[in-house]
């Protein structure tokens, strides 16, 4: 039927516009310092719910004093192109790596504040949403009342049970964010009230964390107009101070630090996250590519050649989350971290 609807006339992009589409041209951008922190905290607001979670956190953070506690980071910030938003930029992530990765800490013993873009996956629930089958899918009726399937019981008890576990236990610390300004201010305020726990914090960075942003002076109030005659959207985007060095010595001294970087390039993946690795002094980068996150991560660290950590094609086919390979190596870092700081475990 569609080959009687005639197909609109195409226009290939030439090679020249495709590359000016984005200007390149600005250089790599310095480690955030003292006056770029004060800059950037000064002028763009704090969200208003930000004291009274971080009262929630003291909490936590007060009854597992003596536990090892991982911030996770997850999913995607967005950059919001109005006050009153309608339209904002956003990225790919869904959460799946830092949702799984938190599974794999609860098991293995830590307390978890899991610092999450707002309706990404969540831990232990990700196994029942956002999937291409509806959750009601996985019920049927039984004598008027709603049950599970029979041949979901046995996952979904064993889940169930790891879930109310970290319930009952008060393992599990959830903390929304949206906003690329939201997750900036969050991050500090959590970093100041884990520095009591000293070595045995652990941050986790695993959020896709947008790389350029509109300050709040120069944000519209009201949704952007399109005009008569096809006027184009320029947009003039600040890059986001890059505050992983501030964490680093400022913000959460004592604590141990992983980064993720992605790529999409191959070529480049190790000498980036070794970059990364050198400009912000922390302990770990954990390097992946978009195309195979889900199979294979590379761990690059101080004084150490880059150490791969892949699932084989039979753990692949039997469903085996990378996560469960990625949380135990890390664990062990941790443990001799702890160890060389002084600090009991
Ligand atoms: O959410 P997801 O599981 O699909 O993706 C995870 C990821 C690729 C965002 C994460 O592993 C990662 O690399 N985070 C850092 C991204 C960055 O370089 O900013």
């Amino acid at each position: 039927m569609d080959s009687h609807i005639p197909s609109p006339p195409t226009r290939r992009l030439s090679t020249g516009e495709r590359e000016n589409a984005i200007d390149r041209t600005i250089p790599l951008f310095p480690p955030a310092v003292e006056i770029d922190e004060h800059n950037y905290f000064d002028n763009n607001d704090p969200p208003e719910y930000l004291e009274s979670m971080i009262s929630g956190v003291q909490e936590f953070v007060k009854f597992h004093k003596y536990n090892r506690v991982v911030l996770v980071t997850s999913g995607g910030t967005t950059v919001p192109l109005e006050n009153q938003t309608v339209r904002f930029i956003d990225n790919f992530s869904a959460g799946t790596r830092g949702a799984t990765s938190a599974e794999y800490f609860l098991e293995n013993g830590y307390a978890v504040i899991f610092l999450h873009r707002q309706f990404s996956l969540l831990p232990y629930s990700r196994h029942y949403s956002h999937s291409t089958n509806c959750f009601l899918d996985f019920m049927e009726e039984k004598n008027g009342k709603v049950v599970v399937d029979p041949k979901y019981q046995e996952e979904m008890l064993s889940v169930l049970r790891k879930y109310q576990t970290a319930k009952e236990q008060n393992l599990l610390l959830l903390l929304p964010f949206t906003t690329i300004n939201q997750y900036l201010h969050t991050l500090r305020a959590l970093s100041v009230t884990l520095q009591p726990l000293k070595s045995r914090a652990l941050f986790y960075l695993a959020a896709a964390v947008s790389d350029f942003f509109v300050p709040l002076h120069r944000i519209p109030e009201h949704k952007i107009q399109s005009k008569a005659g096809g006027n184009k959207l320029l947009m003039n985007l600040d890059p986001v101070p890059k505050f992983l060095h501030r964490l680093v010595e400022k913000w959460a001294p004592g604590a141990m630090i992983i980064s993720f970087k992605l790529e999409t390039d191959s070529s480049i993946l190790l000498s980036k996250s070794r970059q990364a690795l050198e400009r912000y002094s922390h302990q770990l980068v954990i390097g992946n590519l978009l195309q195979t996150r889900k199979t294979e991560v590379v761990f690059v660290e101080p004084d150490a050649p880059a150490h791969w950590i892949r699932l084989t094609p039979a753990q692949e086919a039997a469903g085996i989350d990378i996560e469960s390979l990625i949380i135990p190596a890390i664990m062990r870092r941790h443990t001799v971290w702890i160890k060389e700081s002084g600090n009991s475990a």
